[in-house]
């Protein structure tokens, strides 16, 4: 019997798998952690569109903190800056998209506790075409030291300076 249940299991599993990896799958998701003076952080990830249209991702949510955007970080006079995309993240047809540090990601404001460098953060990311999403992304270190997150950002944020 144990067998059996197991392998029901294992069956449930993969066909849900299915049936989420239609339009859209996810991969290699990540959250930056967060010392105990951030009160901010990003997730990043590669999203895949597997289908024929352009598919936008219209929202992110985490229980983690008080807000979440979809942002866009890029150069502006030898600033890193990063401008809300309200409009969304488009993921072209047939291709995949990767949110990665100083380019598009999810912002994550007001976190409830501080991050550290274990666990996962779920969030639900929801798309254009009524796609939702429910995933568990790693808590990683900062890859590299500098980052548009320590800098002088358009919106209040905080200088992490002790780093
Ligand atoms: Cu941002």
């Amino acid at each position: 019997m144990k067998t059996i249940s197991t392998l029901v299991f294992f069956l449930a599993f993969f066909s849900a798998n299915l049936v989420a990896s239609d339009s859209i799958s996810i991969d290699d998701s990540w959250v930056r952690a967060a010392p105990p003076t951030s009160s901010n952080t990003a997730a990043y990830m590669k999203i895949s569109n597997h289908t024929d249209k352009a598919i936008t991702l219209k929202s992110a949510n985490t229980d983690a903190a008080k807000m979440t955007q979809l942002h866009l970080s890029s150069m502006v006079d030898g600033l890193m800056t990063m401008e809300e995309q309200k409009q969304g993240i488009e993921i072209p047809a047939n291709s995949t998209f990767e949110l990665k540090p100083a380019s598009y990601h999810i912002m994550i404001m007001g976190l409830k506790q501080p991050l550290p460098q274990e666990g996962t953060l779920t969030f639900e990311l929801k798309f254009s075409n009524g796609h939702t999403t429910t995933l568990n992304a790693p808590i990683k270190a900062a890859t590299s030291p500098a980052h548009e997150h320590d800098m002088k950002e358009k919106m209040p944020m905080e200088m992490n300076k002790k780093q």
